[in-house]
C-alpha cells in the first residue's frame, strides 16, 4: 500500500524529544521533491556538476518554514500557549498563521513596513494571524517579538526557537534517504540563518546516527544588499528584491558561522541581477518557480562557477526554500520591463487565428 506521508515529526520521530511529540501538530509537511535538475547541468559544462534541487516551495503553505513550524507550534501545545507571535519578511508569518489555525491558537505577525510579498501577506490573513505592520525593517520587528515574549504570554515562534531548528533539519534527512548520501556540496539562501544552521544539525545528526559517512560543504548565499554575514558587520539599511531575506542582522549568525567553518564551506553573496537570472533559470529551464530568494543558491553556485572557484565533478543540492506563487510579480517583470507593461497576446475567437500567432 502507498504511504501517506506523516509530516516531518512522526517521519524522524527519533529524532524529536518528547515536548514536541505529545502533541503533535501538523500538515503534512516535509516529504518535498528532490529534482534531478539535468537542464541545470549544462549551464557547467567543463565543471560536470549533479545538481539535485530541493524543493521546498511544495510545503503545505508553500516554504520550508512548515517544517520549523510544526515542531515549534507543537511545542508551544505542549506547555499549554495561547498565542504565537513572530516577527517576519512573509513565509514565517503565512506558516505560523497556519500552523495556529491548524492548533486553534491565536497568531500575531510582525512585518516590516511595505516590503511583504501579496501572497505571504493574503495567506497570514486568511489564517487569521493579526497583522502588524512595524515602522521598520525585519531586524526591527524581531526585537520587538522578542520583548513581547519576554514580557507578555506569547510564544515566539521566530527560528531562535529551538524548537524550529529541530523541525528545520529534517530536509537533509529526506536528501540522504533519497540520494543514499549526502551531497558534496549544500547550497542556500541565507537570511536570518536558521536554515543553514538547521541544515548543518541535520546532516550531524544523521552521521551520528550513521545514516551516512560524509558531511556536505555548506554554501550559504545572501543578498548583495543584504549580506551582513559575508561582510562581517550589520547592514543597517538592507535592501534587495529578494524580500525574503531583506535581513540585516541575522539571529543565527554564529550557528551559519560555525556551519561554514565545521564544513569547510563559504558563506558569500550575489545581486538583484544575479538572484534574477537564476530564477529565470530556474523557472525557464529546470521548470521550477520559486520566489526571487530562493534563487540565491543557484545564483551563488553560478558566480562561483564562473569565479572558476567550483570544484569539479561534484553532487551539489540547491534548496529551493519558497514557492513562486508567493511573489509572481517578478515572473512578469523579467517578460517585460515592468508588471504594468506585460500585455498578452490578443487573438481573436477562432482556432485558425490562434494557430497562426503560435506559428503552427
Ligand atoms: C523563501 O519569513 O526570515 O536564513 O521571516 O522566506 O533561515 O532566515 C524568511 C527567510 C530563505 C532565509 N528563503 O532563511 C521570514 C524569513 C526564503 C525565506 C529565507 C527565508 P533563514
Amino acid at each position: 500500500m502507498a504511504h501517506l506521508w506523516q509530516g516531518v515529526i512522526q517521519e524522524y520521530s527519533a529524532f524529536f524529544t518528547h515536548n514536541i511529540l505529545d502533541n503533535i501538530v501538523t500538515l503534512q509537511e516535509g516529504g518535498t521533491p528532490l529534482i534531478h535538475a539535468t537542464q541545470l547541468e549544462s549551464l557547467f559544462a567543463d565543471a560536470k556538476p549533479t545538481i539535485y534541487v530541493k524543493f521546498e516551495g511544495a510545503n503545505p503553505t508553500g516554504s520550508f518554514k512548515d517544517r520549523g513550524m510544526t515542531a515549534a507550534v507543537s511545542n508551544a501545545v505542549s506547555h499549554g500557549a495561547k498565542t504565537l507571535v513572530c516577527a517576519s519578511t512573509g513565509n514565517t508569518s503565512a506558516s505560523a498563521a497556519a500552523y495556529a489555525a491548524k492548533a486553534g491558537l491565536d497568531s500575531a505577525v510582525l512585518v516590516p513596513t511595505g516590503k511583504i510579498a501579496v501572497g505571504k501577506l493574503s495567506q497570514a490573513i486568511a489564517h487569521n494571524a493579526k497583522v502588524l505592520q512595524i515602522d521598520g525593517n525585519f531586524d526591527d520587528c524581531l526585537i520587538v517579538a522578542r520583548e513581547l515574549s519576554e514580557n507578555y504570554p506569547v510564544e515566539l515562534v521566530n527560528s531562535v526557537n529551538p524548537a524550529r531548528i529541530e523541525g528545520q533539519k529534517t530536509a537533509p534527512f529526506e536528501i540522504i534517504d533519497v540520494l543514499g548520501r549526502p551531497p558534496d556540496i549544500h547550497a542556500l539562501p541565507v537570511g536570518n540563518a536558521g536554515n543553514i544552521s538547521a541544515y548543518w544539525k541535520g546532516y550531524n545528526e544523521y552521521k551520528v546516527a550513521r545514516k551516512c559517512d560524509t558531511l556536505p560543504k555548506m554554501y550559504g548565499f545572501q543578498a548583495s544588499g543584504a549580506a551582513p554575514i559575508v561582510l562581517g558587520k550589520k547592514v543597517d539599511n538592507p535592501e534587495t528584491i529578494a524580500t525574503a531575506i531583506r535581513i540585516g542582522n541575522p539571529a543565527s549568525w554564529e550557528n551559519a558561522l560555525n556551519a561554514r567553518d565545521e564544513s569547510g564551506g563559504l558563506i558569500d553573496m550575489v545581486t538583484d541581477d544575479e538572484i534574477l537570472v537564476a530564477h529565470k533559470l530556474l523557472s525557464k529551464k529546470a521548470a521550477i518557480f520559486c520566489e526571487p530568494a530562493s534563487a540565491a543558491g543557484l545564483a551563488g553556485i553560478l558566480k562561483l562557477h564562473k569565479q572558476g572557484m567550483l570544484p569539479k565533478k561534484q553532487l551539489i543540492v540547491i534548496t529551493c526554500t519558497g514557492h513562486g506563487l508567493k511573489d509572481p510579480s517578478w515572473a512578469l517583470k523579467e517578460s517585460a520591463l515592468d508588471v504594468s507593461e506585460f500585455e498578452p497576446i490578443r487573438v481573436a475567437n477562432d482556432v485558425s487565428e490562434v494557430a497562426k500567432v503560435l506559428k503552427l
